[in-house]
């Protein structure tokens, strides 16, 4: 297939959006084989069947490289009592935050969370949306925990849509755990790891390193088995304070440190020299009305990569627009719309490990977006529209 009459976006580097007019796109199976201007088609490629795109203009297909899709019930109630004054740590000390969601989370059947995730994963994919990671972490126990990522797996299955796992046993203290934060990591957290990784369910790990979650000592301890098992980590790491999470993440050559509101010049060197993506998550700011802003401009001059996600979770982030998190992501911390789609594209395809997604160049996978809009700054700058005329998924419309 050719698709022709596109402007393109290719992202093919950093440095513009690589804007391409009269273009056309050559697909051959699931991956781009040839993109340029359409006079140019090569012969070879100039008799396969053409699809008229309008003018319209064609980014690479979005990448939400940071959710929590799968939970059980929601958290409406929580946010009412934020609303007449608590904080966001008050409530989780006081055995709301993501210990309520586990308890919904176990008594829910696979079938009800799949259904529950799948309306969510819809609002994404109808804005573009090809490849979203999904966590676990509501269970924090390993039956749930498995479950979780079962369901992850299966929405891969349902939807035309890819999913990468991430296993985050290390996300909260269980109620029957309480105070014995160690012997969850040892008891629960690394042998949920070891079994989900045998049932080929994990494709990274996650942790939460915070004051209210686990230190570092504790998430080294699942950093040391995720690499004994051959597995890339990623962390949670200076949402609420800096407690060295983000300087354990580049020692473990994580492929992102996430949220990193509270993270320093330090950490932004210490990212660079790691190759480790700094994932801004917008929606939690918005949500527990944080002040700190992550340090953008710091990571801007020391080169780190930065990929923008939805965090979609019901407590701190109940987001499922990835176009409202670029907008977000320039209005809030002034990132540019280019660092935004490619936040959202290339960057958040590097923060889980994919090299061959995320720009439209040739051997790339033919995972696209078109959109009715005129140029690639108005997907960043409208609040609450969606511009998407049609998704391509694996090459096929
Ligand atoms: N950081 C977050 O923002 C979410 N998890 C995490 O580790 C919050 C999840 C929740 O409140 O349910
Ligand atoms: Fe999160």
């Amino acid at each position: 297939m050719i698709l022709t009459n596109a402007t393109i976006a290719t992202l093919a580097d950093n440095a513009s959006f690589g804007v391409i007019e009269d273009g056309a796109i050559v697909l051959e199976g699931a991956r781009v084989a040839w993109v340029g201007k359409a006079s140019g088609i090569p012969p070879e490629h100039a008799r396969q069947v053409e699809t008229d795109l309008g003018g319209r203009l064609v980014t690479p297909g979005l990448i939400d490289c940071h959710t929590h899709v799968v939970f059980g019930g929601n958290r409406a109630a929580e946010f009412e009592l934020r609303l007449n004054g608590a904080s966001y740590e008050e409530v989780a000390k006081a055995g709301g935050g993501i210990v309520s969601t586990v308890k919904a989370t176990r008594a829910a059947s696979e079938e009800a969370l799949l259904a529950d995730a799948l309306r969510r994963v819809e609002t994404l994919i109808g804005e573009g949306v090809t490849l979203i990671e999904v966590k676990s972490g509501y269970g924090l126990d390993i039956e749930t925990e498995l479950k979780m990522l079962r369901v992850a797996r299966a929405i891969g299955d349902a939807r035309p849509v890819e999913v990468r796992t991430s296993f985050l046993g290390a996300h909260a203290t269980p109620a029957d755990y309480k105070g014995r934060d160690d012997a969850y990591i040892d008891e629960v957290a690394i042998p949920a790891l070891r079994a989900a990784h045998g049932a080929g369910l994990v494709d990274a790990v996650d942790g939460f390193c915070e004051g209210i979650a686990f230190n570092t000592k504790q998430i080294e301890r699942v950093f040391k088995v995720s690499h004994e098992l051959g597995l890339p980590v990623k962390l949670h790491a200076e949402q609420l304070s800096n407690i060295g999470g983000t300087a354990l993440a580049a020692k473990y050559g994580a492929l992102s440190a996430d949220h990193v509101e509270y993270a320093t010049e330090e950490d932004a060197k210490a990212l660079a020299a790691s190759g480790t993506v700094a994932t801004i998550l917008p929606g939690a700011f918005y949500t527990i009305r944080e002040t700190q802003a992550p340090p953008i401009q710091a990571f801007r001059d020391h080169g780190v990569p930065i990929a923008l996600a939805t965090d979609c979770n019901p407590g701190s982030s109940p987001l499922t627009s990835l176009l409202l998190t670029m907008n977000m992501g320039c209005t809030l911390f002034r990132m540019t719309p280019l660092e935004a789609l490619l936040g959202v594209t290339a960057h958040a395809a590097r923060a889980l490990g994919c090299t061959d997604r995320g720009r439209i160049v040739p051997g790339h996978r033919a995972d696209l977006a078109v959109w009715d809009v005129e140029t690639p700054a108005e997907l960043a700058y409208r609040i609450g529209f969606n511009p998407l005329h049609k998704r391509i998924f694996g090459g096929q419309l």
